[in-house]
């Protein structure tokens, strides 16, 4: 006993055991939602919350570490990525401004830029092999200014995109087929926001397409597809509305990213990443299917889009274009 109290870190001890390090950076209602989700599911070994908000996130750490013995054990501590969380495996972002009622997420643009300016050189400093997973908004832009702040090769910065609207996307549609959102295959890609859009040919229940011409089956332009759709793209909207933030649905979403990376799983997620060329878009990053493993965001998956779905994917990245083509990086 003696010596476990004289060395009370002995959870961290040996720098050869490779532990699962992970960092969030902003530990608001978003990054306290993930930090609860990624403990509560096993993810990391060491997560440790940096805010500015330096008591809040002490009180916060202690909450959290509290319930350690009814769980897995992780070690949580408040620090930086300059202590505690030098050589993160992964180092979520969630710094920042958050939208008001009824404010865009392109409108928080120019307060995030100027955050980020500071903390990525900071965590590439400290972090130098860490795989960045941005969640702050516009997440589109900001994984685009992460990527040409840090440097980092494309593949090791990825934002959380689409990912949260795809599981709204199926969410609903499994209520309307009464059947296992997994068991449904449906993708909203492009900006996560206002131009997103959904994958309406490509949906399918084990191979079926939902819109396939056959007798009964929706066509793509169905006022029940387009109200399905709504709801996704204007689920922030309403939430913010009601309770002022958004904050479980995401903590999910990015502990199901993290599970992803660390467990090398390769799948496919909506997650938004760096993309030059393919669907004839220009330089920017934005949500698409793309294989998701240790390595990071590796591989984009060329889906075949109908001409609509090709002219909305088109306008969504000119959205972020125009964005893009105002900052000063
Ligand atoms: P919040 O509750 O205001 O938390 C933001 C936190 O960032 C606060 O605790 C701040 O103290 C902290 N912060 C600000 N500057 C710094 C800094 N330089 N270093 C460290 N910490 C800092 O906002 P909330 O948690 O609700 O939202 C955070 C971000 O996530 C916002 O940009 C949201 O728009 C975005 N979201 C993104 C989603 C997605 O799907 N990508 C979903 C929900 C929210």
């Amino acid at each position: 006993f003696e010596h476990l109290f004289s060395n009370s870190s002995f959870l961290t001890t040996s720098s050869s055991l490779s532990l699962r390090k992970g960092v969030i950076i902003g530990a608001g209602q978003v990054g306290l939602a993930c930090a609860y989700s990624l403990l509560i599911q096993d993810c990391f070994d060491e997560l440790i919350l940096q805010d500015i908000a330096q008591d809040k996130t002490e009180g916060e750490v202690m909450d959290l570490m509290h319930g350690i013995p009814f769980i897995s054990p992780t070690l949580v501590t408040a620090g930086t990525v300059a202590d505690a969380g030098k050589n993160a495996d992964i180092v979520i972002i969630t710094a920042g401004a958050s939208q008001k009622p009824g404010e865009s997420r392109l409108s928080l643009v120019e307060r995030n830029v100027t955050i980020f300016k500071n903390l990525i050189a900071e965590v590439v400093q400290h972090c130098p092999h860490a795989i960045l997973l941005i969640v702050s908004n516009p997440v589109d832009i900001m994984t685009y200014v992460t990527l040409k702040l840090s440097g980092f090769p494309s593949h090791r910065v990825l934002g959380s995109g689409t990912v949260l609207d795809t599981a709204r996307f199926r969410a609903l549609l499994s209520q309307k087929l009464n059947l296992d959102a997994r068991s449904i295959h449906a993708y909203i890609i492009g900006e996560h926001g206002d131009s997103e859009l959904p994958v309406w040919s490509t949906v399918n229940v084990a191979g079926m397409k939902l819109c396939d011409g056959r007798p009964g089956s929706p066509n793509v332009d169905d006022p029940q597809l387009a109200e399905i759709f709504d709801q996704v793209k204007n689920a922030a909207y309403e939430i913010i509305q009601r309770k002022g933030y958004t904050s479980y649905a995401i903590g999910l979403a990015v502990t199901d990213i993290v599970k992803a990376i660390l467990r090398n799983q390769r799948r496919i997620m909506t997650v938004s990443r760096f993309v030059d060329g393919l669907y004839g878009l220009p330089e920017l990053c934005i949500s698409l299917p793309t294989v998701v493993d240790r390595q990071g965001a590796t591989q984009l998956i060329n889906l075949s889009l109908n001409q609509t779905e090709q002219e909305q994917l088109n306008h969504s990245a000119q959205v972020l274009q125009n964005i893009l083509g105002q900052l000063d990086l």
